[in-house]
């Protein structure tokens, strides 16, 4: 389902902006990325389920408070999906506000009506439940998309809080680009977190925002992360704008890293607004090992 402005209580999903600067500075490096877990469908079908509530979470390296973050993880499973799939989602609501929230397919053409992504749904606290039946159409846009709370005018802070992860609609390679069918896949979630829920980031963090009115970014809830990637190894990047206040720019250290495949790969506007795929070629030369040569760090910068 898709937003209308009047719908739409999220900034993020407005726009990202995504820079690649030619030059910059080397960067010190972060700790080592790791993508979120993930939940694949099987046999035309995706069985899922969703307990939102507290839970001990780092962001930055430091505890988040005021977690209420999807089965114990600030960056929670990937729900990936085949077109024609259904979804067969359980949420639970144990969140710590004891507010009522919902789970939004933010991205999806699918239907709105319940039991699939109608956003009027109330799942009260104190261990409601609800289980959500998705179907896929057969024709659905491939590639990355993401679910969030949708209950009015709690949403935001939910989000901010740490409730929103990814959703792929797999056969992006497959249709477009088979031959580079099982590259290494890197999913980054951005998000944003208020500098009062981390009091013990530390002023020297690079993630720290000179503008302590600003939120802290993070990628998985990582600092600047540092990506191995061998020399010519092409990975697919999978990243999206999944917080609920921030616009981000992203920096490489060097683009000789990063080479663009056209088509919807270079497209960072598309139904969602806010995602993109960009392929990443690892670096030729260096003089260390062949994965030390070839390390990305990841700069995100305040806007
Ligand atoms: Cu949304």
């Amino acid at each position: 389902m898709l937003h209308s402005p009047t719908q739409l209580t999220l900034r993020a999903a407005c726009i990202t902006i995504i820079t690649f600067i030619l030059s910059a500075p080397v960067w010190s490096q972060g700790p080592p990325f790791v993508n979120p877990p993930s939940i694949s469908s099987s046999g035309g079908v995706l069985n899922a389920s969703l307990t939102v509530g507290p839970a001990p979470v780092n962001v930055a390296g430091v505890p988040l408070q005021g977690a209420n973050v999807y089965n114990g993880l600030y960056a929670p499973p990937v729900l990936r999906v085949k077109r024609g799939d259904v979804i067969r989602l359980r949420l639970t609501n144990n969140i710590s506000t004891v507010k009522p929230t919902n789970l939004h397919y933010h991205g999806f053409a699918v239907s709105p009506l319940a039991p699939s992504d109608n956003i009027y749904l109330s799942i009260p606290p104190s261990g409601g439940s609800y289980n959500y039946t998705v179907n896929m159409p057969s024709t659905h846009a491939q590639g990355m998309f993401w679910y969030h709370p949708h209950p009015h005018g709690i949403s935001e802070p939910q989000v901010l809080a740490g409730m929103s992860g990814a959703m792929i609609v797999e056969g992006l390679l497959e249709s477009n680009y088979p031959s580079l069918v099982g590259i290494k896949e890197r999913i980054m979630l951005l998000k944003d977190a208020e500098l009062s829920s981390l009091p013990s980031l530390s002023p020297s963090s690079p993630c720290y925002p000179s503008d302590t009115n600003a939120k802290v970014k993070t990628i998985n809830g990582l600092c600047n992360p540092t990506i191995d990637i061998y020399q010519n190894e092409v990975q697919l990047w999978r990243i999206a704008n999944v917080g609920a206040d921030a616009y981000f720019n992203l920096q490489l250290d060097n683009t000789n890293h990063v080479r663009h495949r056209g088509g919807r790969q270079r497209n960072i506007s598309d139904d969602s607004g806010h995602k993109l795929s960009a392929s990443a070629r690892g670096a030729r030369g260096g003089t260390g090992s062949r994965r030390q040569s070839g390390k990305i760090q990841f700069q995100i910068t305040s806007v």
